[in-house]
C-alpha cells in the first residue's frame, strides 16, 4: 500500500470496510485497526480526509461548539497537547488537528480517496457485505461502518435559468479549493442558518454589497470568539479522563452543565440576568441550555427566552422595518445559531435585507437574482442552503440488507434504526451518529458509539461473525426516540432536525432526546445484559 492507499478495491477482501474519512471515520479506521487488529480500509470519495472540514470550507467556516469537546480523547497526548488557538476553531485548524491526528496513526495509508461507494448488499450466503465503487470496482467486507455525517448531503434548490447567469454560483458545503476573490464585489447569499450567518458576518466588510436573501429568520445569539481558555486547557492537562467523563455525562456534550432551574421558576428580573450573562459569554447551545431547563420543551419558557432575544434585534439594529424582518415567528427550537454582530451586520451601508418570504426568488437573469419584486444584480450567489440531514447521507447508497430487503424503502416514511448505530436486517452493519443517535455534540460521542459497537464486533466474532438488531428492539427504540421528541418543541419547528426543510421529504423524529448520560447507560445496560435484543449466528 502507498501513503495514498491502496491502488485498487476490486477484489479485495476485507474485516471492515469504513465508508467517510471524516470525524467518525477516521476513529473507527484506527480502533479497528490498530486497536482490533482487523483488516480494514476506508473509503471516502474526497481526495483528502476530513470530511465535513474538508468540504465546508466557506468564509467564516468555524466550530461553535467548545474546541476542547471537538476532539477525540483516545489519544490522550493529541487530546490535552493540541494547541487550539480559538475556543472555538476556524475550519483549518479543525482540518489541520484531522490530519495531525491521522499523520500520527499512519492512517492515509489505509484511505482510498476520490471513491463513491454506490452500492452495498448484505449477501447471507458468505456473510459478506459486496460494495460497489462508482468507477464499478467490487470488492468485500465482513463488516461495513458507515462514517457519512449528519450533515453531508448537500441541498441547493434548483432556481430556473442558472444557465443565463453570468456571475458564479457557489455552494458553501462544496466550497472551491480556488475561490473567487470576493473583495469589492457584488454577493448574494441565500440562507441564514448556520452556514449562512457565518458567511454573512465573515464576508460584510470585505464585499462590495452584500444581499441576504432570508426565507425564515433564525434566533441568533453571539458566539464569543475569543482564545483557547487557559483554565480549560489545565484542566483537561490535569485530568484528561476526567474532563472526557465529565464531558460525556453533561446532556450535550457541549462542554457546558445544561441547567436544571425552569425559566419559569425565578423572577423577570432574575432571567433577564441569566440571559444577559449568556448573551455576553455567547455560544448558541449554551444559551438554549446553559441558562435554563425548559426553553426547548415549554412553550412559556420559550417565550422568555425569544423576547429577551427580540429585544436584542430590535436594539442593535438601527432600521425598524430591519428588525422585524430579522425577528422569527416561531419557537427557539432549531439547532441554535451563534455569531458574532450577525444582527450588526445590517446596519451597514453594504449589506441589504432581501426578504424572499414575502417576495419568492422566481429565476436567475443574466445579471443576477430575481424576486416577485425585482431583480437584483451579482457576481457571485452563494448558496447556502443547507442538508438532506441525518438520513440523506445513507440513502445516496444503494443498501439492500437481508432477504432484498432496500434500506430506500425500509426508511420510505422516515428512518428505523437502533441505538442511533444499527438497523435491523440489516446486519454487521454500523452507523457512527446514525439515526436516533443522541442530540449532541459529536466527535466525543462517535468515540464513544464506535466503542460501543466495535466491543459488539468483538463479541459478534466470538459468536458465529454476525450480529442483527432484533426488529422488535429496533420497534422500541424509535418509538422512545419519537416520544421523547413529541415531548419537546423541536417537533413543531420546522428544520433539518424533523427533516421539514427537504421539499418531499417524510416529517419525522430522528434523534435519542435523553441526553448522552441516559443514552449511555442504556447502551451500557444492552451489553451488559449480553447484548439484548441482538441476533448472533
Ligand atoms: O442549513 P440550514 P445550514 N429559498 O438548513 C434556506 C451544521 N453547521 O447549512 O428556513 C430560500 O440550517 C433556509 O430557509 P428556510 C449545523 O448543525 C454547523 O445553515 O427553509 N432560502 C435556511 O435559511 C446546522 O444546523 C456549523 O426558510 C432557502 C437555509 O437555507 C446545519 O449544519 C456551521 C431555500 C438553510 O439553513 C445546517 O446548517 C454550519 C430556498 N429555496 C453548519 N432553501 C457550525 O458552526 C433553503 N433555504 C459548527
Amino acid at each position: 500500500m502507498s501513503d495514498s492507499g491502496p491502488d485498487t478495491l476490486d477484489g479485495r477482501e476485507l474485516d471492515v470496510a469504513i465508508i467517510g474519512a471524516g470525524v467518525g471515520g477516521l476513529y473507527a479506521l484506527q480502533r479497528v485497526r490498530d486497536q482490533l487488529g482487523m483488516n480494514a480500509l476506508a473509503i471516502d470519495d474526497a481526495p483528502a480526509l476530513g470530511g465535513t472540514w474538508f468540504w465546508n470550507k466557506y468564509p467564516g467556516c468555524r466550530v461553535d461548539t467548545e474546541s476542547s469537546v471537538y476532539a477525540y480523547s483516545f489519544d490522550k497526548d493529541l487530546f490535552v497537547d493540541w494547541e487550539w488557538s480559538e475556543r472555538y476553531a476556524l475550519q483549518p485548524e479543525v482540518l489541520a488537528y484531522l490530519n495531525a491526528v491521522a499523520d500520527k496513526h499512519d492512517l492515509k495509508r489505509s484511505i482510498v480517496f476520490e471513491t463513491r461507494i454506490t452500492e452495498a448488499t448484505w449477501n447471507e450466503d458468505k456473510s459478506r457485505w459486496a460494495l460497489t465503487t462508482a468507477a464499478g470496482d467490487t470488492f468485500h467486507a465482513r463488516y461495513l461502518i458507515e462514517g457519512v455525517g449528519l450533515l453531508s448531503s448537500s441541498y441547493a434548490p434548483e432556481f430556473p435559468g442558472r444557465g443565463d447567469f453570468r456571475g458564479e454560483v457557489l455552494l458553501a458545503s462544496k466550497w472551491p479549493d480556488n475561490p473567487p476573490d470576493l473583495a469589492g464585489k457584488r454577493v448574494g447569499v441565500v440562507g441564514t442558518g448556520s452556514t449562512g450567518i457565518q458567511i454573512i458576518t465573515a464576508l460584510a466588510e470585505t464585499v462590495g454589497h452584500l444581499y441576504v436573501f432570508q426565507r425564515t429568520p433564525q434566533w441568533c445569539v453571539p458566539l464569543g470568539v475569543g482564545p483557547f481558555p487557559d483554565a480549560t486547557r489545565r484542566r483537561m492537562r490535569e485530568d484528561p479522563e476526567g474532563f472526557r467523563d465529565w464531558a460525556l455525562n453533561t446532556g450535550a456534550v457541549f462542554g457546558f452543565v445544561e441547567s436544571t432551574v425552569s425559566a419559569l421558576d425565578v423572577s423577570h428580573e432574575e432571567r433577564q440576568r441569566v440571559y444577559e450573562a449568556a448573551w455576553q459569554k455567547g455560544n448558541g447551545f449554551a444559551f438554549m441550555l446553559e441558562t435554563f431547563s425548559d426553553i426547548v420543551v415549554s412553550p412559556e419558557a420559550n417565550q422568555t427566552a425569544t423576547d429577551f432575544i427580540k429585544g436584542k434585534i430590535h436594539s442593535i439594529v438601527n432600521d425598524p422595518g430591519t428588525a422585524e424582518l430579522l425577528t422569527p415567528k416561531d419557537y427557539y427550537a432549531k439547532r441554535p445559531l451563534a455569531a458574532d454582530g450577525y444582527y450588526e451586520t445590517f446596519n451597514r451601508d453594504n449589506v441589504t435585507l432581501v426578504d424572499v418570504k414575502s417576495a419568492p426568488i422566481e429565476r436567475f437573469s443574466r445579471a443576477g437574482l430575481v424576486t416577485a419584486t425585482g431583480e437584483y444584480a451579482l457576481d457571485t450567489l452563494i448558496l447556502a442552503t443547507g442538508f438532506d440531514a441525518i438520513t440523506g447521507n445513507y440513502l445516496r447508497i444503494e443498501t439492500t440488507g437481508r432477504g432484498g430487503l432496500r434500506l430506500q424503502d425500509k426508511w420510505k416514511e422516515g428512518p428505523r434504526a437502533r441505538c442511533g448505530m444499527t438497523i435491523a436486517d440489516f446486519p454487521n452493519l454500523f452507523m457512527v451518529f446514525g439515526p436516533f443517535s443522541p442530540f449532541t455534540s459529536q466527535p466525543l460521542v462517535h468515540e464513544w458509539q464506535i466503542d460501543w459497537f466495535t466491543t459488539l464486533v468483538q463479541e459478534a466474532e466470538a459468536r458465529g461473525g454476525v450480529v442483527d438488531t432484533e426488529q422488535s428492539a429496533e420497534d422500541a427504540w424509535v418509538a422512545t426516540c419519537q416520544e421523547q421528541m413529541a415531548g419537546t418543541l423541536f417537533a413543531v419547528t420546522d428544520s433539518w432536525i424533523n427533516g421539514s426543510n427537504i421539499p418531499g421529504k417524510p416529517r419525522a423524529s430522528m434523534a435519542y432526546m435523553g441526553g448522552m448520560a441516559g443514552y449511555m447507560a442504556e447502551m451500557n445496560a444492552i451489553a451488559e445484559a449480553g447484548y439484548r435484543g441482538f441476533r448472533f449466528g
